[in-house]
């Protein structure tokens, strides 16, 4: 029994349910082999001699340890930016407003279908390699500026190639049904057609997707219409997730659960019944404060009764060029909690344990026996530091699949 690594003197934040903040586990030791984690404890409780355990082993000087971030809701990929919305949006200008005159998402969409393969991928490579400075692991890529089968399929493959430069893991999500591209104006049954026929299966037949997502909301797309969509993606046996009631409750949140969603994100709006809804159905909440920011919105999502209800709270970055220009999942952090108040250790199980599970993915976001070797070496003397920076260079040393990166 040889494991390849073993971590000495560490403070471990495991995100275990232990009782103790955090899972913490002061004077631990951590030791992997073959990717995943052999030992997680208190060092005095390792099962032989340290240099008779692993092939390497190392003093972590006491350093706070968590699993690696997992940014569950991006739209990184896309080609330019939105910086001249930015200033409309100051001059009063509404988000709505924008979307409404042809601007918003269907302007990147132009700038996307232009870029080829390999402009979109060095545009958007760099918006990854943020993240993952930022000590991001794993991350969600989302389509949805493409919004033909050719530029959607363009826009994954892309992700794909993302994740294998990187070395972490990134998950693909095909949204389709984000907004209504120019061609269908006043067609919209036609595209949701189009999407449900044509692009889902083709995009499924070659494996670009790991989940499916639609935009539910008034500019967007109506529940009846995410209802077909959701239905065409369970017969392929694809998971679900979904924006819902981002700017208005049409009741996104209980349509999702209705699904058995992975996730339903942003819930600004959610009511009561939808909550409830998510509870039942294991259903994560995704909390995406960057975009209530950027919008100014002023309405919270109902954390009390996500709390309450027991629905998993999730925080991810929700990268995008609209609402979400950041390049950091620990702002999005910080901003959870001093705009939507959750804890520090609420932000950090958003980041983690609960951000895997709204990927559907149980082997990671933990420091458990079994579970994937993703961790971060952290220099700071209070994981809640994680949450309370904004902005900083706080990773020390990265490991992915216990290899160091
Ligand atoms: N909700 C959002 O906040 C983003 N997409 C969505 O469905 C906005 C995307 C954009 O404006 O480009
Ligand atoms: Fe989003």
């Amino acid at each position: 029994m040889t494991w390849d690594g073993l971590l000495l003197d560490c403070r471990l934040a495991t995100m275990t349910d232990t009782g103790a903040a955090y899972g913490a586990i002061e004077n631990a030791a951590l030791g992997w082999k073959d990717g995943a984690i052999t030992f997680v404890g208190p060092q005095s409780r390792l099962p032989g001699k340290p240099a008779e355990l692993a092939a390497r082993v190392e003093s972590a000087d006491n350093a706070w340890i968590a699993p690696g971030l997992i940014d569950c809701h991006t739209h990184l990929v896309f080609a330019g930016n939105r910086a001249e919305e930015f200033e409309l949006r100051l001059q009063g200008a509404s988000y709505e407003d924008i979307a409404r005159r042809g601007g918003g998402i269907v302007s990147t969409v132009t700038k996307t279908r232009a870029a080829s393969e390999d402009e979109l991928f060095a545009q958007s490579l760099p918006r990854a390699r943020a993240l993952v400075r930022d000590g991001v692991t794993t991350l969600e890529i989302k389509s949805g500026y493409g919004l033909n089968l050719e530029s959607e399929a363009k826009m994954l493959r892309v992700a794909r190639r993302i994740g294998k430069e990187l070395g972490g893991t990134v998950r693909t999500t095909f949204l389709g049904a984000h907004a209504l591209p120019p061609e269908f104006a006043g067609r919209q049954a036609d595209y949701v057609d189009e999407v449900c026929v044509h692009m889902l299966p083709a995009i499924a037949r070659e494996g670009l997707a790991d989940a499916v997502d639609a935009f539910c909301e008034g500019i967007a797309f109506t529940p009846s219409e995410v209802r077909r969509v959701f239905e065409t993606a369970r017969a392929l046996g694809l998971h679900v997730k979904l924006h819902a009631d981002q700017l208005s409750d049409l009741g996104g949140a209980a349509l999702a659960a209705e699904f058995g969603a992975l996730s339903a994100d942003h819930l600004e709006y959610t009511n009561e019944a939808g909550v409830r809804a998510m509870a039942a159905s294991g259903t994560v909440a995704v909390m995406l404060p960057a975009a209530f920011y950027t919008l100014r919105e002023t309405k919270l999502p109902p954390i009390a009764a996500f709390r309450e209800h027991g629905v998993p709270m999730a925080v991810a970055s929700d990268v995008n060029p609209g609402t979400s220009p950041i390049l950091s999942l620990r702002m999005a952090m910080n901003m959870a909690c001093t705009l939507f108040r959750l804890t520090p250790e609420e932000a950090l199980r958003g980041a983690t344990i609960n951000a895997a599970r709204a990927l559907g993915l149980r082997e990671r976001g933990i420091l458990e026996v079994g579970k994937r070797a993703d961790f971060v070496v952290w220099d700071v003397d209070h994981p809640a530091e994680l949450s309370y920076w904004i902005g900083g260079d706080l990773v020390r040393r990265m490991f992915i699949a216990g290899r160091e990166i």
